[in-house]
């Protein structure tokens, strides 16, 4: 049986999950995913590998899709409940999924893609509510388990394949250095295409034995009206959720701030990464919940590397020090580690470490070295022994609300807009959202009179998630070009000073 099933059976009818207003125990979890995992198979033994997306709102039936596509045997490919078409046309392309787990108010969405190709469609309202579970197949935790889609230096993203081991090993570092318990409650409010939902909150959460709350949809006052009832006692969030929750406690008067304040100080554990902290958001959020952020790092290839300590100081503006089975080292250009306190690339090994980047075998080699270390692209440097990450050194990666988007793969789409001739998008830093996307655009002349903002924002969101959007564009007549003609992304930026 799968350890992160078998860790069920410790459990039983303790209370895994919180949604839609019910709540469902762990023994719930296994027997209902297990029969949704012989639904999937049908006559088969094992799926062997195949590919299988789903498209499924947080909460019980997310996680039962999750568990029951691993118990047949299958790769799980999570859907954005968020993505326009092309995007999720591309992620079922790329992964050549045969089957897709789908909720009904998601099918009109993928309905154009589902009239062209050959895929099984399981209706996810239709699966029979029994606990009825025939023979599964073994999994040995070398196999793959999930494709999770990161954007990078290359216009298209790529899928990040895990293994079971890997992803056992992701969990269980966190488990045992944020001391996670059958007593904890977490509140899960992260998208979950990503690592911070499914690895830090949920994968977390369900090996030790915690209660995880859904909410269906980011909503500042769901979050402090669920905090405001007492049971939750850790929250996972990236910087922007931060800077959004002190903007609403900013706004209440005294005493209700008082009261969410007493609420918050009894959490045992607030953590945030994603993107870098700053230091006046986690001061602000220790004065208004009585809560010393716990900053980490992660990636979606890695789950989490760095973290600052649950038990001892948690320091500003510092990522921590390497977690429990996760080795870093510091390198310069030629993969030579640099002296003590010099700055260079943070490069991983550990059994956290994914095994490759979906069909692309060449991307895969050069993202490792020669001797097997992962290349974050992350640039930091140790200071008094805690880690301080600097920045990246692409500057065609973008960190917005805590998504890592790519500046060329906006850039691709944008050109295709009929007025646009050419297009430069880059990041500025921005207290809410960490960097803000902005476009330079050069309109084709004859189009500028008819050229509408309004109107090309409207366009984009259809071709791509709306969190990738530029959110401010510049018209000029030509792009910052250097002496080889290439665009100088640090002009692009000045620009917008
Ligand atoms: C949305 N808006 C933005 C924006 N995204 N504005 C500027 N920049 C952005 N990036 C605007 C919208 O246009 C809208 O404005 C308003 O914000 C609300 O939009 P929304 O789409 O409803 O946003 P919201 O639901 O509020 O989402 C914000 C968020 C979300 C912070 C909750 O971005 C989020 O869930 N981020 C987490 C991503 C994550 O999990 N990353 C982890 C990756 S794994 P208007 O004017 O129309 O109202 C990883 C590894 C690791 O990184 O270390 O963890
Ligand atoms: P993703 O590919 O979406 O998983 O994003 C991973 C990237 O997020 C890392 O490579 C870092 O650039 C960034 N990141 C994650 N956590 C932090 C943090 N605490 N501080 C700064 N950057 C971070």
């Amino acid at each position: 049986m799968l350890p992160i099933v078998a860790q069920a059976d410790k459990f039983k009818d303790k209370a895994a999950i919180y949604s839609d207003g019910q709540s469902y125990s762990f023994q719930d979890l296994k027997n209902k995913s297990g029969h949704l995992a012989n639904v999937i198979l049908q006559d088969a033994n094992d799926l062997k590998e195949a590919r299988v997306a789903f498209m499924i709102n947080p909460g019980f039936g997310y996680v039962q899709t999750l568990w029951a596509i691993w118990q047949a045997g299958g790769v799980a490919v999570p859907l954005c409940i968020t993505h326009p078409l092309p995007s999720l046309e591309y992620v079922l392309e790329d992964t050549e999924a045969d089957i897709i787990i789908i909720s009904a108010e998601y099918l009109d969405t993928l309905n154009p893609y589902f009239q062209n190709k050959t895929i099984r469609v399981i209706l996810f309202e239709s699966i029979v509510d029994t606990n009825n579970i025939t023979s599964l197949p073994a999994i040995n935790s070398t196999r793959k388990a999930l494709i999770l889609y990161t954007s990078g230096t290359t216009n298209k993203p790529k899928g990040v394949v895990t293994t079971h081991e890997n992803i056992e090993a992701q969990i269980t570092t966190l488990v045992s250095s944020w001391e996670w318990s059958n007593t904890d409650h977490v509140l899960c409010v992260l998208p979950l295409h990503h690592v911070h939902g499914i690895i830090n909150v949920i994968g977390c959460a369900m090996w030790s034995g915690a209660s995880c709350t859904f909410i269906p949809h980011f909503s500042v006052s769901t979050i402090f009206d669920l905090f405001s009832e007492g049971n939750i006692n850790l929250f996972m969030a990236v910087p922007t959720i931060y800077f959004k929750l002190i903007a609403f406690l900013e706004t209440l008067q005294p005493e209700n701030k008082d009261q969410l304040k007493i609420v918050m100080q009894k959490f045992r554990l607030m953590v945030c990464g994603s993107a870098a902290l700053p230091v006046s958001v986690m001061e602000k959020w220790d004065a208004l919940s009585g809560q010393k952020l716990l900053e980490r790092y992660g990636m979606t290839e890695l789950g989490m590397a760095i973290s600052n300590p649950y038990r001892g100081d948690r320091r500003a503006g510092y990522v921590g020090l390497p977690l429990p089975g996760v080795s870093i080292k510091l390198v310069d250009e030629s993969y030579e580690e640099v002296n003590e306190g010099e700055p260079g690339e943070i490069i991983v090994k550990g059994k956290n470490v994914f095994l490759e980047y979906w069909q692309k075998p060449e991307a895969t080699v050069e993202t490792f070295t020669s001797d097997g270390w992962f290349k974050t692209g992350d640039i930091a440097i140790v200071e008094k022994g805690y880690y301080r990450i600097m920045g990246r050194n692409s500057i065609d990666i973008i960190k917005s609300g805590g998504y890592k988007i790519s500046a060329l793969e906006i850039e691709e789409v944008l050109r295709l807009y009929d007025s646009i001739d050419d297009c430069a998008v880059v990041g500025i830093n921005d207290v809410e959202w960490g960097e803000l996307i902005v476009a330079a655009i050069v309109v084709i002349p004859e189009k500028q009179i008819s050229f509408n903002e309004k109107e090309l924002s409207d366009w984009i969101v259809q071709k791509m998630a709306s969190y990738k959007k530029p959110r401010k564009y510049l018209m000029v007549d030509e792009l910052p070009r250097n002496a080889m003609g290439k665009v100088v992304k640090n002009d692009v930026k000045k620009l917008f000073e």
